[in-house]
Parts: structure tokens; C-alpha cells; sequence
């Protein structure tokens, strides 16, 4: 017995403590979800299951849809479970502090991933993983002020679709493209409203903004793909082309941009990570092990357009 227990630990010391086959008790993370709305929440879900499979996490999922109380009720419920972490991707910004105080009086560390959140007390979260949502709305904005330099010539009349009411990246993706253009007086933006990330309320909205504006519209700002795609939809069944007749622009840069662009419908994506669950899964044991980690991770992201879109589809993971 004790000969086994010594040959065990002798070879494998140097690699048994970090190992989490090997570890006393593995990290548990509650987690919750904003929903399943769009192929970007389907990839970003997808990655932190798995990533949790690899690193050994014991990890309960909770989808809210779309629902802040859901949220709530899924974060009092991973407190009174004792998990060692609670994170979060909250739907809306505001609204957090008091199920946050929770979280803290029962020493349970908070990590925010993709959206943020804000609070009267930063201290409520450990760090905040996920994109720059103004830098991406500056990013759609700069290819159209690009665009209207070499395309002096036509009138830049913008339909703004916006993500669901108060989340991050609707609030920040409007926000930079905003300020982007507004030193522009050719770029106008007619009408905004909200299609909620879905496909389904992309397409009813747009159809709304084509019956009020028609031919006036010239160009689509989409806060996601998802909503480009179901907006795509409606300019075609309008008797018009989307990608020509009205320039369409869209964030995240999921498989059915791609799609969209190489079938000329789509004019440029901007790349939104979903592929959060690696990351996540090393700051939680960070976290855990009382590491010091930044306050807020930013991640790696590009533009593409629809020149580069068919080289590009073979290398895309989401
Ligand atoms: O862009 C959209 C999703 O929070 C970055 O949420 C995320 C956004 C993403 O529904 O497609």
C-alpha cells in the first residue's frame, strides 16, 4: 500500500496538484447565460461547456432567457449552493447591486463575461472578459465613412437596428458608430429601434423601417448578425438588394455573415469573440487560488470584409 502511495506521488508530484483529475475538489462555477438569441450566444455557450469539460470545472448552467429576474434567481440559487464562483452574463447593465451584495456577503468571488454591468461599487466583481463593444461600433462606422469617401456620390441615409434596451453592447455599439459618423454631415441616421439580437425581430423591424422610409434607406447598421440577417430577409422580399441598394453592416462575425457576404448581401462584419470559455475557465482558478488577475480582459478581435470573406469561411470557428 504505502510502496503504490509512494511510487504515485513520487512520479507524479510535480504535475499532481495542478492537475484537476488529481485535485482535492474541483472548481464548481455557476453560471448564467443570458439566453440562446442569436448563432453568437450559441458559440459563446457552446465554448465554456466545453471549456469547462477540459479544465475539469464542475459547471452549473442556467439559461435566463433573455430575462433578468431569471439571472437573478439563478445567482441566489448558485449562493445557496455554496459554488466556489458565480459568473454572469448580464442581459442589462443596471439592476445588479443588491443580488451582487448577496454574492459578497457569502464570500463568493464574481466574474462578468461579454457584457458589463454597472454598479455603484466596482469592487461587487472581480473582472470583466469580453470585447470592447464602442471600439466594434467604431469599427462599423469607419468602414461606412471609408466607403462614402470613395462613393461621394450617393446619399447615406442609415437605419439603425440596436441590440435588446439596455444591454451593454446595444448601449456601446450605438454609442461608437454614433460618434464615429457624427463629424460626417452625409451620414444620417433616420430611424433606430430595437430587434433584441433575434433574426425574427431584425426582419419585423426592418420590414417596419422599409414600409415608413422605403427607397430613402440606404444603408443598414445592425448591432448583430443575427438581426442583419433577418433584416437581409425583409429588403429582399421588398423587391430590393441588400449589400447594393442598401449597404449593410453588421457585428460579430458568426458563419451566416459569412455566408451573407460571400453571397454579395452582406457588406462587412466586425469580428465580436464568442469563444469566451478558455479564458474564463483560467481566471476562475485564478481567482480561486487568490491570484491577482487585471480588472478588466479584453478580447482579441478584427474586421472583415465581403473581398476577404471566402478565404477567410474555411478558418472560422463560430
Ligand atoms: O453581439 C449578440 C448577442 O453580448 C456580445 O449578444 C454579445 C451580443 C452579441 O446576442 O449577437
Amino acid at each position: 500500500m504505502s510502496l503504490t502511495r509512494r511510487s504515485f506521488l513520487g512520479v507524479a508530484a510535480a504535475t499532481a496538484f495542478t492537475t484537476p483529475a488529481f485535485a482535492a475538489k474541483p472548481l464548481t462555477i455557476g453560471f448564467s447565460q443570458v439566453g440562446a438569441e442569436s448563432e453568437w450566444r450559441t458559440a459563446n455557450t457552446a465554448s465554456i461547456k466545453d471549456a469547462a469539460k477540459k479544465a475539469g470545472v464542475n459547471l452549473k448552467f442556467a439559461d435566463a432567457q433573455q430575462r433578468q429576474e431569471n439571472q437573478v434567481k439563478a445567482i441566489r440559487s448558485f449562493i445557496a449552493q455554496k459554488v466556489d464562483i458565480i459568473a454572469f452574463s448580464p442581459v442589462v447593465e443596471s439592476g445588479w447591486d443588491t443580488v451582487l451584495r448577496e454574492a459578497r456577503r457569502a464570500k463568493i468571488p464574481v466574474i462578468l463575461t461579454d457584457r458589463s454591468v454597472k454598479v455603484s461599487d466596482p469592487s461587487l466583481f472581480v473582472t470583466m472578459l469580453g470585447s470592447d463593444f464602442v471600439e466594434e461600433g467604431r469599427r462599423a462606422a469607419r468602414w461606412l465613412v471609408a466607403h462614402a469617401a470613395s462613393n461621394p456620390n450617393r446619399a447615406y441615409n442609415i437605419v439603425e437596428l440596436q441590440g435588446t434596451v439596455g444591454s451593454a453592447p446595444a448601449i456601446d455599439r450605438k454609442a461608437g458608430f454614433a460618434d464615429t459618423i457624427k463629424s460626417n454631415p452625409k451620414l444620417n441616421i433616420i430611424r433606430s429601434q430595437t430587434g433584441d439580437f433575434t433574426r425574427a425581430k431584425g426582419k419585423e423591424v426592418m420590414e417596419a423601417f422599409l414600409k415608413s422610409e422605403g427607397k430613402n434607406i440606404t444603408v443598414l447598421y445592425a448591432h448583430n448578425d443575427d438581426m442583419a440577417i433577418g433584416a437581409i430577409q425583409a429588403i429582399e422580399e421588398a423587391g430590393l438588394k441588400p449589400g447594393t441598394d442598401i449597404l449593410v453592416i453588421s457585428i460579430d462575425g458568426v458563419r451566416g455573415a459569412f455566408e451573407a457576404m460571400m453571397q454579395g448581401k452582406l457588406n462587412v462584419t466586425v469580428e465580436c469573440n464568442p469563444l469566451l470559455g478558455p479564458q474564463l475557465m483560467q481566471v476562475a482558478q485564478a481567482v480561486k487560488a487568490g491570484k491577482p488577475v487585471p480588472k478588466r480582459i479584453v478580447a482579441d478581435e478584427g474586421v472583415f470584409t465581403a473581398d476577404v470573406a471566402a478565404r477567410e469561411f474555411p478558418n472560422r470557428k463560430y
